[in-house]
């Protein structure tokens, strides 16, 4: 629907590699809203938790060690028709050897561990993820000037 949200983190590779501008542009020039962004390096809690379904994966330690590495995330979230599928377009494949070459990692992304980006993957994991992320008084509710033309 419009209205649909997703979660969507530029993970502290992106930052380092100063994409933050390019991969912000990708989901704005689409017509996506932008509800919230904040930049901040996570807890190790939040960042188990964020990650929580995958605990039982040899990958799982390491993967929270590079999300609270020290260098910060860019947290958002973007509203609009079919975001969270979208996103997952936009973001590509979580392996960048199967992410198509116009995605985010397609683009920039070698290595399955160093995948630049994140994006809900699911109606469910948006709404867990959003609430976990940010605060109600975070959420912002505007309509950009285009909006009816991109959304209709
Ligand atoms: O949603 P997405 O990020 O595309 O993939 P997930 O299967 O949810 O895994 C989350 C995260 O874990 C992935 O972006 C990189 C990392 N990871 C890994 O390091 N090695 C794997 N074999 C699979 C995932
Ligand atoms: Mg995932």
């Amino acid at each position: 629907t419009v209205s649909e949200r997703s979660f969507v983190m530029i993970k502290p590779d992106g930052v380092s590699r100063q994409l933050v501008g390019k991969i912000v542009s990708r989901f704005e020039e689409r017509g996506y809203k932008l509800v919230a962004i904040k930049s901040l390096t996570p807890s190790p809690a939040l960042a188990k938790e964020h990650y929580i379904d995958l605990a039982s994966r040899p990958f799982y330690g390491g993967l929270v060690k590079y999300i609270t590495s020290g260098t910060p995330v860019v947290a958002m979230v973007w509203e609009g028709k079919d975001i969270i599928r979208q996103g997952r377009r936009i973001v590509g494949a979580t392996n960048p050897l199967e992410s198509d070459p116009g995605s985010v990692r397609g683009q920039y992304a070698v290595s399955v561990g160093r995948n630049l980006i994140h994006a809900s993957d699911s109606f469910e994991s948006a709404t867990k993820e959003i609430d976990l992320w940010f605060s109600e008084a975070e959420l912002s509710s505007y309509e950009p000037t285009a909006w009816g033309w991109v959304m209709a």
